[in-house]
C-alpha cells in the first residue's frame, strides 16, 4: 500500500500507455502467456479451475486483466449479488451456507466470495466448516472463493469487483459476498450488493450499538440470527426502535428493511429470508434503484481506476525535468500551485 492509497498496479491499469518494463511478458510470476478467450469459455462452461484462474488473474492484477475485463463484460449483469455484513461470529458465514443450500434446492448457480480473513471458506475448500458445507463438495453448481489472501481493505476493494464479475460471467445467478462489518467494509460491501443483509445476534451488539456504527444505513434486511439464543426479541424490539427513530428509510416509497429471525445453524428462517430477499429484488426493479445502485458501482469502479493511472502517469512525472520546471515556477512566484498543477494534468 503506498502512503495515496490501495497499491494497484501500475501494469494493471495502464498497459495501453507505459512502454514495457523490466517485468516479463508473462506476468509477474513467470507464467505463461493466457489464453483469454479459452480460459473465458471453459469457465462458462462451469470449469472450476478456469474460473479460479480467472479470479487470480484479475485479484493479482496480471498484465492480462484488461483482456479478462473486456472478454468477461458481454457476459456479465446477469447475477444477484447478495451481501452479508455483520460483526465477527454472528453466524455470517453459517447464513451464508444455509442460502448456498436454499439457491441450490431452487437451481440456481450460486457463488460465494468471502472477503473476511476469519472466514472459514477458503480456496473453494472449506477449512473449519466441513461438515455443513458438505452437501456442496464437489457440486459445480457452487462456486466459493476466499478474498482473504491479499490481507488489506484496499486490495480487496479493488479486487472484489473483478472477482464478482469473473463469477456473474461464469454463470452464477447468485452470488454472495461475506463481508465481516468493521471499519469501512460494511460500506464496501453495501456499495458492492444488489441486496445486504445486515446480520445480528443476541448479545453481540445490540441494535443500538449497531446504529451507531452505522451499519443499519446500509441495510436492506435485517438478519437477527441465532434466534434460538435468549435475547432474540429483545434484539428484534431494540432494532424496530431504532428504524423507528428514521433515516433514509423513511422517504416514502421507500424500501423499508424488514426484519428476519434465522437459525442459520439449523436452517430455521432461511427459506423466509430468500422470499424476503426476492422481494427486495423485485422492489429493486420496479422503483429503479436496482439499475441506480448498479450505475453508481460502475461508476466508483471507473473511478478507483481512472484515479490509479491517473497516480501511475504522475508517478512518471515526478523527478520530470517538466515538474521541476514548474516547480520553479512556484519558487520564483511566477506561478502558483494550482496554476501548476492544472498545467501539469494538461500534460499528462
Ligand atoms: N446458537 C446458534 N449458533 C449459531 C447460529 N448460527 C451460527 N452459529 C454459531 O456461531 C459461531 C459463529 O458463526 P459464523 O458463521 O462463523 O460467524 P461469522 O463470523 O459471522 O461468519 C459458530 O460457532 C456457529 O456455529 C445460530 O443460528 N444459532
Ligand atoms: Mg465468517
Amino acid at each position: 500500500m503506498t502512503p495515496e492509497g490501495p497499491a494497484i498496479p501500475a501494469d494493471a491499469v495502464d498497459t495501453a500507455v507505459r512502454a514495457p518494463g523490466p517485468v516479463s511478458p508473462q506476468g509477474r510470476r513467470g507464467r505463461r502467456a493466457v489464453d483469454v478467450p479459452d480460459l473465458v469459455a471453459r469457465a462458462r462452461d462451469g470449469e472450476a479451475r478456469a474460473v479460479a484462474r480467472l479470479i487470480s488473474l484479475v485479484e493479482d492484477a496480471s498484465p492480462a486483466l484488461r483482456e479478462v475485463a473486456a472478454a468477461l463484460a458481454p457476459h456479465t449483469g446477469h447475477a444477484r449479488v447478495i451481501g452479508l455484513t455483520g460483526a465477527p461470529g454472528v453466524g455470517k458465514s453459517t447464513t451464508t451456507t444455509a442460502l448456498v443450500r436454499a439457491y441450490r434446492t431452487r437451481g440456481l448457480r450460486v457463488g460465494v466470495l468471502a472477503v473476511d480473513p476469519s472466514s472459514p471458506f477458503s480456496g473453494g475448500a472449506l477449512l473449519g466448516d466441513r461438515v455443513r458445507m458438505q452437501d456442496h463438495a464437489g457440486d459445480d453448481g457452487v462456486y466459493i472463493r476466499s478474498m482473504a489472501s491479499r490481507g488489506h481493505l484496499g486490495g480487496l476493494a479493488w479486487a472484489t469487483p473483478q472477482a464478482l464479475r469473473v463469477l456473474d460471467a461464469a454463470g452464477c445467478d447468485v452470488v454472495l459476498v461475506e463481508t465481516v462489518g468493521v471499519g469501512q467494509s460494511e460500506l464496501e460491501v453495501a456499495s458492492l450488493a444488489d441486496t445486504t443483509l445486515v446480520l445480528l445476534a443476541p448479545g453481540m451488539g445490540d441494535g443500538i450499538q449497531a446504529a451507531k456504527a452505522g451499519i443499519l444505513e446500509v441495510a436492506d434486511v435485517l438478519v437477527v440470527n441465532k434466534a434460538d439464543r435468549d435475547g432474540a426479541d429483545q434484539a428484534v424490539r431494540d432494532l424496530r426502535y431504532t428504524l423507528s427513530l428514521g433515516g433514509r428509510h423513511d422517504l416514502t416509497g421507500a424500501w423499508r428493511p424488514p426484519i428476519r429471525r434465522t437459525v442459520a445453524a439449523t436452517g430455521t428462517g432461511i427459506d423466509a429470508l430468500v422470499d424476503t430477499i426476492a422481494g427486495h429484488r423485485e422492489w429493486l426493479a420496479s422503483s429503479g434503484e436496482g439499475h441506480r445502485r448498479r450505475a453508481v458501482r460502475a461508476a466508483r469502479e471507473i473511478e478507483a481506476i481512472a484515479v490509479a493511472a491517473l497516480r501511475a502517469r504522475m508517478g512518471d512525472v515526478r523527478g520530470s525535468a517538466a515538474l521541476d520546471a514548474l516547480a520553479e515556477q512556484v519558487v520564483a512566484g511566477e506561478s502558483d500551485p494550482f496554476r501548476a498543477a492544472d498545467t501539469l494534468l494538461g500534460q499528462l
